[in-house]
């Protein structure tokens, strides 16, 4: 299988989009690089992705993509031969609040801008050069519907994955000519722990955004980039912008 042995990082894959990522690659036959704040929960990713795939790779990373020392040093110490990063999947991020602009609360702007915008190019800056040197790669940065359109109370968050989108299409002219391929997955609303974390820990404010329709699941995005990253080498999915059938845009949906 040409998958084999490539090596795929995936942030933010402690919980939700990005823990269904490295799960379904695995099955794909990927070795997966896992990251993320929470080293219990990578610990157990790991334990859970070896007991199931008998020909995948597995290693943790730790750190918080907002501190730039704590990428830089966890780079570093990445081991030789797991150095070859193929894919990389800009999946870290969340929406913390939802207030008008005139009461938002500056800690959860710079929150936003600081894990959805400064991180994704920590991240990217550590992962570019050796894709270059190697002249093969493929960048997926997790966006949102939230990077197509902006929504009440979306304000500062919608601004932050709009920034994802252009970031997308910028990374896609640059790395052109050196074969790296750079794609976008934009959903709607996928229920994962994004909600909780909007909401800070109120659990009736998140279940209230999915009542009353089914929506997206991070197996359903998942899928979406397993299919991405294995089309041929000449093609690229440059955007997906994948909806539950019972959201139109983001800010109408039908609910029974
Ligand atoms: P979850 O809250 O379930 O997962 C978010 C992940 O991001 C966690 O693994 C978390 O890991 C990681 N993360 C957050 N902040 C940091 C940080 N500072 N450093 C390192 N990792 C971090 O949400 P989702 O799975 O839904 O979100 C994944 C991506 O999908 C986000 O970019 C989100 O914006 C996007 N998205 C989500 C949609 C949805 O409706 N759910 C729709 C469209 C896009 P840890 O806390 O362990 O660090
Ligand atoms: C998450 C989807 O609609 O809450 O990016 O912005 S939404």
């Amino acid at each position: 299988m040409e998958s084999q042995n490539k090596i795929v990082l995936v942030t933010g894959a402690t919980s939700g989009i990005g823990r269904a990522i490295a799960i379904e690659l695995a099955n794909d036959g990927y070795d997966i690089i896992i990251t993320g704040r929470r080293a219990d929960r990578l610990m157990k990713l790991e334990h859970e992705i070896k007991s199931v795939s008998k020909t995948s790779r597995i290693l943790s990373m730790h750190f918080d993509v907002r501190n730039l020392s704590e990428v830089e040093s966890a780079f570093h110490k990445l081991p030789n031969e797991w150095s070859k990063i193929s894919i990389l999947v800009n999946n870290a991020g969340l929406a913390a609040g939802f207030d008008p602009i005139q009461t938002g609360d500056l800690l959860d702007w710079e929150q936003m801008i600081d894990t959805n915008v400064k991180g994704l190019l920590y991240v990217s800056k550590m992962v570019i050069p050796e894709m270059i040197n190697r002249k093969e790669g493929h960048i997926i940065n997790i966006s949102s519907i939230a990077g197509k359109e902006v929504y009440p109370k979306g304000n500062v968050y919608c601004a932050s994955k709009h920034a994802v989108d252009a970031l997308t299409k910028g990374m896609r002219m640059d790395l052109l000519e050196h074969g790296i391929k750079v794609s976008s997955v934009s959903p709607g609303m996928v229920e994962t722990e994004f909600s909780i974390v909007r909401f800070k820990g109120d659990k009736e404010k998140a279940e209230n955004v999915y009542t009353g329709l089914t929506p997206l699941n991070a197996s359903d995005i998942a899928q979406t980039v397993s299919w991405i990253v294995s089309r041929p080498k000449h093609v690229n999915i440059n955007d997906i912008v994948i909806m539950p059938t019972a959201q139109a845009s983001a800010a109408v949906s039908y609910r029974k």
